[in-house]
């Protein structure tokens, strides 16, 4: 090797020693020499979180800085649910949801829609009618006003909507809400899907290149709840209902059983046989680790608890990567900033991301980093 091919060769080794050396000496999220999460995933799935408006006011502001430099999707924790949305019947409120699709479109970032129908944060005049309980007819015709105004006036710019949230119940069952109750079995098919198809017709008619999601929580944690939702898409596919993709919460705790959860995905992924192009979305994603002593008091985690969450997300994450692999994932979404943003946070505090308190970069983050490229 001649003289300069070797100083050429010092100079790249150094650079790359430099580089890496900088990413793992990255204190904060949104450091210069922070590495990315949607950078590292790239070619397996967007990766992104759920934010509030006001991370977005601030452009100097730690969470703006994070959202832009880890993230190439977003969705609304609570901005875009039918409460904040369409309070009344004449009313509706898009300034917030309007705001966010701006900003997603201004930097490049895909934006979803969280959610069109759920039985919770949903105001009370869609089922009343002067005082009285609403008739089916006048609640579907609402079902379909709701859905209508808002997929359009987003049409080709939100992507992907949660149209229906949360409608399997606890007990493997259609959820009993007002919705199911007051809709029932509307075309006497013997099943009272019927609210739920209504919202992902009038979603596919305002936006037919949008992808609809039917989103649930548990779906990868309980084999019953997987097979309950199984059957309800089956059967709705079967009579023609245009839905694209199932919605995984997953709302997990420290040391979760990823085998049980690959099964679980599994039984939700022969759906395929019906609709070769359905697809997953990662929608909430977090990792429980309460942490309370005796008394109630919150304590921080033993170091166990923290290699325990490390390695349950690798497990996560290599499970995730295979399913994009399988060309099943292309999004994961994390319910929110940091630590300190979760809704997990009560009277007990929670540690349930990569990133902790005040943005600062855990461990874990690093290995999660790290993963594709060991594959
Ligand atoms: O994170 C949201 C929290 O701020 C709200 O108070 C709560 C109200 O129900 O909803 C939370 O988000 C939920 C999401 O919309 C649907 N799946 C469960 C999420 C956590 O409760």
């Amino acid at each position: 090797m001649g003289h300069f091919a070797r100083i050429l060769c010092a100079v790249v080794a150094a650079a790359v020693l430099l580089c890496s050396c900088g990413a793992q000496t990255a204190e904060f999220s949104y450091d210069d020499n922070a590495p990315s999460l949607a950078e590292a995933y790239k070619d397996y799935f967007r990766v992104g979180c759920a934010i509030n408006t006001w991370n977005l006011d601030n452009p100097d502001s730690p969470e703006y800085k994070t959202i832009l430099k880890q993230f190439n999707t977003l969705v609304l924790e609570n901005e875009s649910k039918p409460d904040a949305v369409h309070p009344s019947e004449d009313t509706y409120n898009f300034a917030n949801f309007d705001k966010f699709v701006d900003f997603c479109e201004e930097n490049d970032i895909v934006p979803r829609g969280h959610t069109l129908l759920w039985h919770s944060q949903c105001p009370d005049w869609f089922f009343k009618d002067g005082g009285k309980e609403v008739s089916a007819d006048v609640l579907i015709q609402r079902i379909k006003d709701h859905v209508t105004t808002i997929v359009s006036r987003y049409k080709g710019r939100v992507k992907s909507w949660d149209v229906v949230n949360e409608v399997i119940g606890d007990d493997g069952q259609l959820r009993y809400s007002n919705w199911s109750k007051i809709v029932g079995d509307y075309d006497g098919d013997g099943d009272k899907y019927d609210f739920i198809e209504t919202a992902f017709i009038a979603a596919h008619e305002a936006d037919p290149d949008a992808r609809l999601i039917i989103n649930d929580y548990s779906l990868e944690s309980s084999s019953s709840k997987a097979i309950r939702m199984y059957n309800a898409v089956k059967k709705m596919l079967e009579d023609g209902v245009p839905i694209d993709g199932i919605g995984f919460q997953m709302h997990i705790g420290n040391g979760q059983d990823v085998a049980a959860m690959t099964e679980n995905y599994q039984i939700l992924a022969r759906l395929r046989e019906i609709k070769p192009d359905l697809v997953f979305e990662v929608t909430e994603m977090d990792m429980s680790t309460y942490n309370q002593d005796q008394y109630g008091n919150n304590i921080p985690l033993t170091k166990e608890q923290e290699e325990l969450h490390a390695k349950t997300y690798i497990d996560t994450f290599n499970m995730l990567m295979d399913l994009s692999e399988e060309g099943l994932l292309d999004s994961i979404i994390f319910w929110g900033l940091c630590d300190g943003n979760s809704w997990l946070n009560g009277q007990r505090d929670n540690y349930p991301f990569l990133i902790a308190r005040e943005f600062k970069l855990k461990p874990e983050f690093f290995d999660i980093i790290d993963l594709p490229r060991k594959r």
